[in-house]
């Protein structure tokens, strides 16, 4: 059934909120052929994950969704207000369109819009329990979903596009009869094999420095794949480079360390640098998910929180990560996942040493790269977000 959906997104920091409603945006419309209007609040950032849009404009249609600037307060496109509204992350709902629906409660005695706020993906084992529970809103008098995004089946899923695996497979059969062009993509003349391929995106806050030492000691030669992001600072100080002299798309070479920087990636040439890597250092939510979805091994880095909670978040990831890895003879591979993952989150009391994780970590790499394969297909016959919110609206 085809329904009108808003989408709210406000950037708090990065681009991960706009991120993941972007690509929900375009999953509702094109494979589920809903009506879409997503609104954004800075379209100068948003401009970075969709290079097309036009910031001054206060609406355009790009890829079948209308993209619409918001303008608080008085934006005469929110009286219009739609069968499922989406407030990415609770970041609040325009004054006058929730006065809409007030209205509209008043005068049929029945709220029409369906009011869900969709949360930030988390492995934690209590968010079975607290997926699709409504919640009055005490000053409103509306109701208000919350939508969990999760790795079980009792949760709203994880966001997959329907084709997107099928996607992979053939980006990295049609690798194997390539000959390299010049006018090709990075992730399509990367060299293949006899180096170690790594991509690199994370906050600034991880042990970079010792990361670098340690690639370039490493007896594997690595190429480090490094998209135009904050945390390019620590990289030049380790190369002794004047500040933002890596901002150039440049290679770096120290010992056995070659540093590919690469400008911002598109999300979809993105997503063939994660299928192409080796192992994948990624953040956030969106480019983790990413990640588990190019089936390669990855380590992930939460966003910080000050109450740690992103500790406690990466402890349920890696506990979930790492249940397929329980058998006697995984052993190994379960704790150099956790044992590098907890070192690239600053996680560990005392002070951990990367290159003895690091070094864990690659012996274990083969068991690793199976154990990644079998929990990315396991997640993969699941339900996707976008299918169980439809179905949700559709009930
Ligand atoms: O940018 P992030 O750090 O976003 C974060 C998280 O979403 C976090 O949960 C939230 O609380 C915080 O913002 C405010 O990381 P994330 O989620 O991985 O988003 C990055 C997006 O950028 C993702 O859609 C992938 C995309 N991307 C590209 O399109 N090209 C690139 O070259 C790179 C490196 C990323």
């Amino acid at each position: 059934m085809t329904k009108h959906w808003d989408i709210f997104c406000r950037i708090v920091d990065n681009y991960g909120d706009i991120g993941v409603c972007w690509r929900l945006a375009k999953q509702l419309a094109n494979e589920y052929h809903q009506n879409v209007r997503l609104f954004v609040d800075l379209p100068e950032t948003a401009q970075k994950i969709i290079p097309v849009l036009i910031p001054q404009l206060n609406q355009q249609m790009i890829d079948g969704v209308n993209v619409c600037i918001l303008h608080y307060p008085d934006n005469p496109l929110f009286d219009d207000v739609a069968d499922v509204v989406i407030e990415a992350f609770t970041c609040g709902l325009p004054t006058q369109y929730i006065a809409t629906m007030q209205l509209q409660l008043a005068q049929s005695a029945h709220q029409h819009t369906k009011w869900l706020n969709l949360e930030y993906l988390s492995a934690e084992i209590w968010v079975d329990d607290f997926h699709a529970k409504p919640s009055l809103q005490p000053i409103t008098g509306l109701t208000k979903t919350y939508f969990f995004p999760g790795f079980t089946q009792a949760t709203g899923g994880l966001s997959r596009e329907k084709s997107l695996i099928v996607q992979r497979d053939c980006f990295l059969e049609s690798l194997k009869t390539k000959i390299s062009q010049t006018t090709a993509s990075i992730a399509e003349v990367m060299p293949k094999q006899a180096a170690l391929n790594v991509s690199l995106f994370c906050y600034p806050n991880a042990p970079i420095q010792s990361a670098l030492q340690t690639f370039a000691k490493s007896p594997i030669p690595i190429n480090l794949y490094v998209p135009e992001s904050v945390f390019l600072q620590p990289i030049s100080k380790y190369l002794l480079l004047e500040n933002n002299a890596l901002n150039k798309a440049n290679t770096f070479k120290k010992d056995n360390l070659t540093i590919q920087v690469l400008p911002f990636l598109s999300q979809d040439e993105y997503d063939r640098l994660l299928w192409r890597c080796d192992i994948n250092f990624v953040r956030g939510e969106d480019s983790w998910l990413r990640a588990i979805w190019s089936a390669n091994p990855m380590i992930w880095q939460p966003y910080f929180q000050d109450d740690a909670a992103h500790l406690v978040k990466l402890d349920a990831f890696l506990n979930h990560y790492c249940a397929t890895f329980n058998s006697p003879a995984k052993t190994a591979a379960n704790l150099a996942v956790k044992l590098l993952s907890l070192t690239w989150s600053n996680a560990l009391t005392k002070e951990a040493s990367f290159t003895h994780a690091w070094l864990t970590y690659i012996e274990a790499l083969p068991d690793i790269k199976n154990q990644t394969q079998v929990y990315s297909q396991k997640l993969a016959l699941q339900p996707s977000l976008g299918s169980n919110l439809v179905d949700f609206c559709n009930q």
